[in-house]
């Protein structure tokens, strides 16, 4: 079995500071790359930023800097925010490094020699928010103004000489990959959205840009900068150091087994993207997830329209797991998703601080009363205990499929469901009053302690720091975690100590309290 794991995030335009959008996306891609490695996978997580084209040339111009100096200066905002995320990130890629020019470049060179770029005129409709080039159906005027339907940014008419990819030639090749390969994009409604716009024909796709220097270079012709998109994809490939195809990365890691996106930017990625790779031979990546919007009310949260929490802020005041937590649960993976603050802290408050926190200290608390910090030597499991520790057991497929097939609805639910029986467990068995029955208060004991262990390798890729001090309790540090052992009933070792445990979450009061 391929046991190579290669997750991407976008990279993030530089243009203005990070917001909730891209800590999403950054946030479920970790969640991917931590369960990955917990189940043994060899994982490689890029993230980065896209620091060229006339976006980010404008961005530097209103600010008065030169672009590499303004791209200096907001891409460390994006790193550390990877950071501040806690990303188990690989890497960080920035399209201004040599190690990415070299790479475009070297692409660039493969299509022009198959014969893949002609050199022509480009007029139509660009939008520099977008990076992106509309034709006359795709754009509408509102209030005076030429916006582009799908994302409602502003266009402007452009007329320059381009080279031109031949993408049309490419409409039935694509078209024959997506039906032999069905999940190449997910979720489905998004792939039907995608397999419709190539039905309807492709044009040729104009490649680079004159009116403007802020990019890589045409090799061939110094006069061209590269589209900012041709450039942007090419980053997958030069972090495994392409084009030395022998690099033990790219062999070990290419091709990509997910590239997690936002929705907005599907049809580069699952178009273009392969369409450049079928042209220039190279292997195309596994899938293509387009996962949807953050919302603020109705509206997409988005820098351009100014709507934007901030994740900083958010993460200073509740802390980082609980956001991790939250939006990996209040998000319905593939569709868009509304958060808001109230709602963030309901969630603290019901799941974390009541139903995962409480149980752990609940659990510790009475063994520290009753057994002594002690693994207590536990008696045969009865029905109940076997049922509530076998949930993990014949569930352990399902789970693994759940992640591989980006089903994180699943995955968390049943987070969810595991400590709602926990809690009804400890609950209903009432050790507090089987002070006489010492054999069966031990192994209620053990199994609540076991449930513990379960669970926090379960939340592991969720919450990270919360999980790894839950684990403290059994001495177990992140490279101990090994997802395959929530199997067994039998991995807390008898008479060994255990560790008290720190508040995991502190509940939110009522401000109005
Ligand atoms: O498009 N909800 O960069 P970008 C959810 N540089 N995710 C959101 C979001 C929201 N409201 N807003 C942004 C670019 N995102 C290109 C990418 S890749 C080769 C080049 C996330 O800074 C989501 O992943 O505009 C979206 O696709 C991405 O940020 C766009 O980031």
């Amino acid at each position: 079995m391929d046991k190579n794991f290669y997750i991407t995030t976008p990279i993030y335009y530089p243009s203005a500071k990070p917001h909730m959008g891209h800590a999403y996306s950054s946030i479920i891609a970790d969640l991917f790359a931590r369960f990955k490695r917990i189940q043994g996978y060899k994982v490689h997580f890029l993230t980065g930023t896209d620091e060229h084209g006339q976006k980010i040339q404008r961005a530097a111009e209103k600010r008065g800097l030169d672009p590499l100096s303004f791209c200096d200066e907001i891409s460390k905002t994006f790193r550390d925010l990877s950071t501040t995320l806690n990303l188990s990130n690989n890497d960080f890629i920035r399209t201004t490094e040599k190690r990415h020019s070299k790479s475009v470049q070297n692409l660039w060179n493969i299509l022009e020699k198959k014969k893949e770029i002609y050199l022509s005129k480009y007029s139509g409709w660009y939008s520099v928010s977008d990076e992106a080039f509309y034709s006359d159906d795709e754009v509408e005027e509102k209030e005076g103004n030429k916006i582009a339907k799908n994302s409602g940014s502003l266009v402007e008419w452009v007329e320059e000489e381009s080279y031109f990819f031949k993408l049309s030639q490419w409409q039935d090749k694509l078209l024959k990959f997506y039906s032999e390969n069905p999940n190449f994009i997910l979720p489905n409604s998004r792939k039907n959205e995608v397999i419709s716009f190539v039905k309807n024909g492709l044009k040729d796709l104009s490649v680079s840009r004159k009116s403007f220097s802020w990019g890589i270079k045409v090799p061939s012709n110094k006069d061209h900068v590269i589209y900012v998109w041709l450039d942007a994809l090419t980053n997958y490939l030069s972090a495994l150091n392409y084009p030395d195809e022998n690099d033990k990365l790219f062999k070990n890691f290419w091709p990509a087994t997910i590239h997690l996106i936002g929705k907005d930017i599907l049809r580069f990625h699952a178009v273009y993207w392969p369409a450049f790779l079928l042209a220039a031979g190279i292997p195309l990546p596994k899938r293509v997830y387009g996962h949807g919007w953050i919302l603020s009310g109705d509206t997409k949260m988005s820098k351009s329209k100014g709507n934007i929490l901030d994740p900083i802020e958010i993460i200073d005041r509740y802390g980082l797991d609980s956001l991790r937590y939250y939006l990996a649960k209040e998000v319905s993976f593939g569709n868009d998703g509304n958060i808001s603050q109230e709602k963030l802290e309901s969630c603290i408050n019901s799941d974390l601080a009541n139903n995962y926190g409480n149980y752990c200290q609940r659990v510790v608390s009475f063994n520290e009363k009753n057994c002594n910090l002690t693994i207590p030597k536990k008696d045969s499991f009865s029905k109940v205990d076997i049922y509530l520790l076998d949930r993990f057991k014949n569930n352990f497929n399902k789970i693994i499929e759940s992640i591989d097939n980006q089903d994180l609805n699943f995955y968390m639910n049943f987070i969810i469901e595991s400590l709602f029986a926990a809690n009804k467990y400890f609950n209903d068995q009432e050790p507090w009053n089987k002070k006489n029955d010492v054999k069966r208060l031990n192994t209620i004991m053990y199994v609540s302690l076991e449930i513990i262990r379960k669970i926090s390798i379960m939340l592991y890729p969720v919450i990270p720091s919360s999980s790894l001090k839950a684990l403290k309790i059994f001495g177990i540090q992140e490279k101990d975690i090994k997802f395959e052992s929530i199997k067994k009933h039998n991995q807390l070792i008898i008479n060994n100590k255990i560790n008290k445990i720190d508040l995991l979450f502190k509940k939110i009061e009522n401000k109005n309290d």
